[in-house]
């Protein structure tokens, strides 16, 4: 039978599809999204210094005229964040190309208390990279040298504002893949990357950053460069400070070099995309994958039915499964063997079939088609973003009380603006995006969905911010799941770091409730 599922053609994509390009977001304009100072009303600006001419001047005389950016409709665009949820006021968006550069640009902004935002891609969906008042916005897009990449020991060393996807294009050819990939990789930097600790639809297979990322070098609020750039796997020197830069979403310094461990590419890669009627098959196929394909699993993602219809109508493609399917697994295998990779997929495809998992399916090993698979499961979050406004959930929870959530908060909404509330993620990571969509930002809507959807996480031990950070949007909730010394710790890091607070102000440390 399965020699037969194997061989079949995929019924829904005709093979002349055309490539979806992503990254193209809501039609909302940047100059209509509110300003954030305006919607969080309550907020106040922290006591920084106001940017003046000599402040232009100086910044000019450093970087020159054309890497520093004050006309509005320049500027307009890094105020604003991914999702045209968040605007900020910032007067001037610097561009330094190096680290000394962005050292001077510190110790000077330091020394006249002017608070900055470091913008990488801007594709962080937690309102991190863009100014919250009139931030000095501190972009990395020219800092894009791969300095070097060493095909024995598989370690790329560049700048902070590298693009994924062309660090990715750089490592293929040497035989190499970059250990991370998230649906932004054509407009994500490294820096921003790390600066969040981006998981992503590799994690299951390499791990965290935390584990691939060998040195970074960083700038100090004060423009001190601390240089942890190690290349080495092995390094117990004293107090492992990269990790402070990994996550700190541009709090504790700018990151401005970086070195990963790359793994070999793999051979083989094949892609199932797989319909099962109830989330307990979906837990069952999970455990089954783990005992079947072993070391060559790199992804297990799921979505619901609303999850996978939105990219199909928002992408225009045809559903590689039943449209009425409750829900979908994309399972990507990835190893040395072809042949040994399919033989473990086709056995594992029998079990499912066999036990009853699943109901339907298709089977990807062109390149074009394992792609267009994933960009329907990667197109869900641009696609969410046609319909208004996007509330979004990024929580980590035991997999047993995975989906749950999803079915509590559509019950929840009934009655209210909501159009959609559906849940997809990184099964394998226990990573659930629960997604509520309205026709545009409604207060009262927000105060049905929070703290309720937090207070619900945590009291199922959960983590609030699985992958995405808290930036913005979060600083509220981090207490439910931080305790109080270790917050309490996380402040007192800051203030030796980067003791006037001009680093990404009004992110990550817990506030009052905006
Ligand atoms: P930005 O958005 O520019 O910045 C993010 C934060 O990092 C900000 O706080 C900023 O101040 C700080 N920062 C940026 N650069 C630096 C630097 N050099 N030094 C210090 N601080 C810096 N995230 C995931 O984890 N997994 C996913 O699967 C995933 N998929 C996504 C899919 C789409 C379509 C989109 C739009 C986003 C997705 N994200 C995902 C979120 C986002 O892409 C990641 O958080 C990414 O790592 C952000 O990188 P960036 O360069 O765009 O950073
Ligand atoms: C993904 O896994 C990203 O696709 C984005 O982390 C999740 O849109 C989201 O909520
Ligand atoms: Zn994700």
């Amino acid at each position: 039978m399965f020699s037969n599922y194997l061989a079949r053609p995929c019924r829904y994509f005709p093979a002349q599809c055309t490539v979806v390009k992503f990254l193209h977001t809501s039609p909302v304009k940047c100059s209509s999204v509110e300003l954030t100072q305006i919607r969080y009303s309550n907020l106040k600006r922290g006591n920084y210094t106001s940017l003046a001419d000599k402040h232009v001047s100086f910044f000019e005389s450093l970087l020159s005229k054309t890497r520093v950016l004050t006309d509005k409709s320049d500027v307009e665009s890094y105020n604003v964040d991914w999702l045209k949820t968040m605007r900020g006021a910032s007067k001037v968006v610097l561009k330094p190309k190096s680290t000394e550069e962005v050292s001077e640009i510190l110790k000077y902004c330091n020394d006249n208390v002017l608070a900055v935002c470091p913008q990488g891609g801007n594709t962080g969906l937690v309102g991190g990279s863009v100014p919250v008042f009139d931030e000095i916005v501190i972009s990395t897009v020219l800092m894009n040298e791969i300095i070097s990449i060493n095909k024995t020991s598989g370690v790329l060393v560049c700048q902070a504002g590298c693009v994924l996807e062309n660090l990715e294009a750089e490592v293929t050819e040497r035989g190499l893949v970059m250990p991370l990939d998230l649906g932004a990789k054509g407009s994500c930097h490294i820096g921003g990357n790390i600066s969040t600790n981006a998981g992503g639809i590799r994690l299951l297979r390499y791990g965290s950053l935390h584990g691939s990322v060998l040195g970074v070098e960083a700038v100090k609020a004060d423009g001190t460069v601390v240089d942890c750039l190690s290349t080495l796997k092995k390094d117990n020197t004293g107090y492992h400070l990269k990790h402070l830069f990994l996550g700190s979403e541009g709090t504790l310094g700018i990151v401005t070099k970086v070195a990963i461990q790359c793994p070999p590419k793999p051979q083989a890669v094949n892609v199932a995309f797989l319909a099962l009627d109830s989330f307990e098959k979906v837990l069952a196929t999970y455990r089954l994958a783990r005992s079947c394909l072993g070391e060559v699993l790199s992804s297990f993602e799921f979505m619901d039915r609303d999850s996978l219809m939105v990219a199909v109508t928002g992408l225009k493609l045809k559903s590689p499964v039943p449209e009425d399917t409750p829900f979908s697994l994309l399972i990507e295998t990835s190893g040395g063997n072809s042949d040994h990779d399919e033989a473990k997929l086709s056995l594992f495809l029998e079990q499912a079939t066999n036990k009853g998992f699943i109901n339907d399916g298709t089977l990807a090993t062109e390149p074009s088609r394992i792609k267009m698979l994933w960009d329907l499961r990667e197109g869900i979050t641009q696609s969410l973003t046609m319909d208004g406004y996007v509330y979004k959930y990024d929580i980590s929870l035991p997999m047993e009380h995975f989906y749950d959530i999803v079915s509590i908060m559509k019950e929840r909404l009934k009655g209210t603006s909501f159009i959609r509330c559906c849940g997809y993620g990184h099964v394998g990571d226990g990573n659930l995006h629960l997604n509520v969509t309205a026709p545009s930002f409604d207060r009262d809507l927000l105060d049905l969905i929070e703290p309720f959807v937090y207070e619900w996480t945590a009291k199922h031990r959960g983590s609030v911010s699985a992958e995405h950070g808290i930036g913005f949007k979060k600083t509220s909730v981090v207490h439910f799941s931080k305790s109080a010394e270790a917050l309490k710790l996380m402040a007192q890091i800051k203030a030796i770091m980067d003791p006037k607070g001009i680093l990404n102000p009004y992110k990550v440390l817990p506030s009052d409730p905006h």
